[in-house]
This record gives structure tokens, C-alpha cells and sequence, in this order.
């Protein structure tokens, strides 16, 4: 079936996913929407254009899970402005908003997630979980898939932490997170330059949502897709996501 789309473009979801998946994911080449206050309030735009966010320096957020002490806006993500929807087991997808502000030493990322239960309890594999993935490349070398200082950061609704690169899990110092379950999951954390050594002016970023009831990852909604079946971009096992390859990843610019 088609979603119904504000931009105009249509994502395939359901019956036709699996192609597309197969041929790269939903892709949208529209503008990002202009992004919001979770609570309506004023805050302070992030959203640059597809891909593109500029987080600017604030003082640290108290890593409680309430979102209270955040003021950049927050970009949502669905199935209908995702950059990719990967439909991996059931056409169940979860949802969202984020946000993303740096102090200096420390990028910190604010996720809501909706997702349905049974939460799920995998304690390796944890995004089988209801969780988040946190796609960081600490100096963004565009062309460069994932090396010493780029990682996938997932966290799931329990506020386990596991990080990995290329699918291989990996030893990450550095990443704090604290959540906050209700009727959303709400997470707050906080990446440390030390987890991934210096970030340039701009770090590689991506950020997926993946419902998963402790089985399996039914599904992941990735905020970007920065290249689409193009050469090199394909993993070994020919999947096109960021999990897999690091030129997946949009950009952070790290305001001063
Ligand atoms: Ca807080
Ligand atoms: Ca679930
Ligand atoms: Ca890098």
C-alpha cells in the first residue's frame, strides 16, 4: 500500500517493502518539515535540508530521561518522511521524534520512541529490542565507510547499551543513556568525544528506530539514506543501510 505523504513523493510500505527494500528504501528527495517542540514550545531549529542538522552548543541536559531541559527543536520520523524503512520481519514499524546538541566534548541525542509491546528482553543482540541506533562518524571522511571512529550505538527501551561496527559488536567507552518508559520511551544521551576520538566541525550522523519484540528486529525507520544503491555504498551483503556502511550516515555540524 501507499502511505499517504505531505511532500508528494508516496512511500511503498507492506505487500511492496520488501522490494523495495531490496531496491534501497523509501528515498525522499523533498526538504525535511520544519521541526517542533515535543510540548509545542519555541526552540531553536536544527533541521538543514535532507540530511543535514546543525546542533548548536548548549549547556548539558541533566541525562534524566525528561526532556524538559532541551531547547532545539525536535525532528520527527515515521514511515512517512524516514529516508529509508527497512521492513526486515512484519510490516509493524515504530515512530518518533529526535534531537541533537553538542557542549563541546559531548554529543548529546534526545529520542521519543513509540513502539509496540512486547518491548522485548535480547540481552546481546539488543536491537531485536524495542530501541534506537545511534549512527555516529566522529570526523565525517564522506567516501569512508565505517573505521576506527565510527560506530552503531543502540539502546534499547531497558537502557542496555551495545555498540557495534559492521554488525560486529565493539567496545565503546564514553556513550551515557539514561530512558525513561511510558507510554513512549524516551531516551537521553550523551557521546563523549573519548567513545569515538575528536569530532570535526561536522560528524557523521544517522539515527533508526527499530521495533522488536526480543525475537527479532521486525523493522527499522532510519532518519537518512545519504546514497542509494550507488557504488560502494552496497554492504558485502548487498543491504544498503547505515548499519552496514557509514556513507549511509547524514551530517551533524557541530555549531560553535
Ligand atoms: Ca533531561
Ligand atoms: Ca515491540
Ligand atoms: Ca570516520
Amino acid at each position: 500500500m501507499m502511505v499517504a505523504d505531505a511532500r508528494g513523493a508516496g512511500c511503498q510500505t507492506g505487500l511492496t517493502a520488501a522490494v523495495v527494500v531490496l531496491l534501497g528504501g523509501c528515498k525522499y528527495t523533498a526538504p525535511e518539515p520544519s521541526d517542533t517542540a515535543p510540548d509545542g514550545s519555541s526552540c531553536t531549529p536544527i533541521s538543514k535540508g535532507l540530511g543535514r542538522l546543525a546542533a548548536p552548543t548548549v549547556d548539558p541536559p541533566i541525562l534524566d530521561g525528561v526532556f524538559d531541559d532541551w531547547t532545539t527543536c525536535f525532528v520527527a520520523l515515521d514511515t512517512t518522511n524516514a529516508g529509508l524503512v527497512r521492513e526486515l520481519e512484519e510490516a509493524r514499524f515504530a515512530s518518533g521524534a529526535f534531537s541533537v546538541a553538542h557542549d563541546g566534548s559531548r554529543l548529546f541525542v534526545a529520542v521519543r520512541l513509540t513502539a509496540e509491546q512486547p518491548r522485548g528482553n535480547e540481552l546481546s543482540d539488543i536491537y531485536r529490542n524495542d530501541s534506537i541506533a545511534i549512527y555516529v562518524d566522529a570526523d565525517r571522511v564522506s567516501n569512508t565507510d565505517y573505521d576506527g571512529n565510527a560506530a552503531q550505538i543502540v539502546i534499547d527501551h531497558a537502557a542496555r547499551i551495545r555498540s557495534f561496527r559492521k554488525t560486529v559488536p565493539i567496545t565503546l567507552p564514553g556513550v551515557d543513556a539514561v530512558v525513561q518508559e511510558a507510554a513512549t520511551i524516551d531516551f537521553e544521551v550523551a557521546i563523549s568525544q573519548s567513545a569515538l576520538g575528536p569530532f570535526a566541525s561536522t560528524v557523521g550522523f544517522d539515527l533508526g528506530l527499530s521495533e522488536g519484540d526480543g525475537q527479532d528486529q521486525l523493522s527499522e525507520v532510519v532518519w537518512h539514506q545519504e546514497c542509494d544503491g550507488q557504488s560502494g555504498c552496497l554492504c558485502s551483503n548487498d543491504d544498503d543501510a547505515p548499519y552496514c556502511n557509514a556513507k549511509q550516515f547524514g551530517a551533524v555540524e557541530l555549531l560553535p
